[in-house]
């Protein structure tokens, strides 16, 4: 298989802890949805990543799909969410959150990135900022161990980990680590878990594709 993106992306970053989690060897092709933009484009029509090609040439596109496949798709014992219900929307609903939350600090990180010089616009970017103040104090709402939930690790803290290690990195001034700091601790513990260790957060891929740190 091969995978699509920067791992400074936390969407194609979470794919690649997923794969190596369900033991799925793989390539990638590591491009810019800025810098490469055409060839993006060509792999994948919405100019985004993750894209996930696989061994017969189909195809997948987002993070959320993609790691549905492979969690479907995966050994019984490998799999990160559970099959019956109400455990699965449960924790669905989690990595909802937690995908989405990484969503906005994406959208947060184009005002200080990708606008014109002088454009950025000081209410969407409050209400943003806002939008991501109240996801995280919901889900630090919903932690109170290792995991969100007592069968251990999952999708849920998948999806939350990355979300909350992007926005540390890409909005230190929110001091999301001294807020939140169940939602720190819980980071902590899945960054120990090796899927997560062979799968850096590539600054250095952020920087050559123009993404400069906000302070
Ligand atoms: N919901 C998508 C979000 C993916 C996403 O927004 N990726 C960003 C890169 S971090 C992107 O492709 N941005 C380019 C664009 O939206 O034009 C997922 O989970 O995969």
């Amino acid at each position: 298989m091969i995978l699509v993106g920067q791992f400074d992306s936390p969407f194609v970053r979470r794919v690649a802890i997923a794969l190596h989690h369900y033991g799925h060897p793989f390539e990638r092709r590591v491009l810019s949805v800025f810098k490469d933009f055409d060839e993006m484009l060509a792999i994948n029509p919405m100019g985004k990543v993750p894209s996930l090609i696989l061994d017969d040439g189909e195809t997948l596109f987002d993070s959320r799909a993609i790691i549905e496949y492979l969690d479907e798709t995966a050994p019984a014992e490998r799999r990160l969410a559970p099959y019956q219900q109400p455990e699965r929307r449960r924790v669905l609903q989690i990595e909802v959150v937690g995908v989405t939350l990484a969503e906005k600090i994406y959208e947060r990180g184009i005002e200080h990135n990708r606008r014109a010089p002088g454009t950025s616009d000081p209410i969407w970017r409050r209400r943003l900022e806002q939008q991501i103040g109240s996801t995280c104090e919901w889900l630090e709402d919903r932690l109170s161990g290792d995991w969100f939930f007592e069968e251990g690790f999952s999708r849920a803290d998948l999806a939350v980990a990355v979300a909350m290690q992007y926005l540390e990195r890409v909005l230190p001034m929110l001091e999301s680590t001294v807020r939140y700091p169940r939602l720190h601790a819980h980071r902590l513990c899945c960054e120990s878990r090796e899927a997560f260790a062979a799968v850096r957060d590539a600054r250095d891929e952020a920087l050559g594709s123009g993404w400069t740190p906000e302070t």
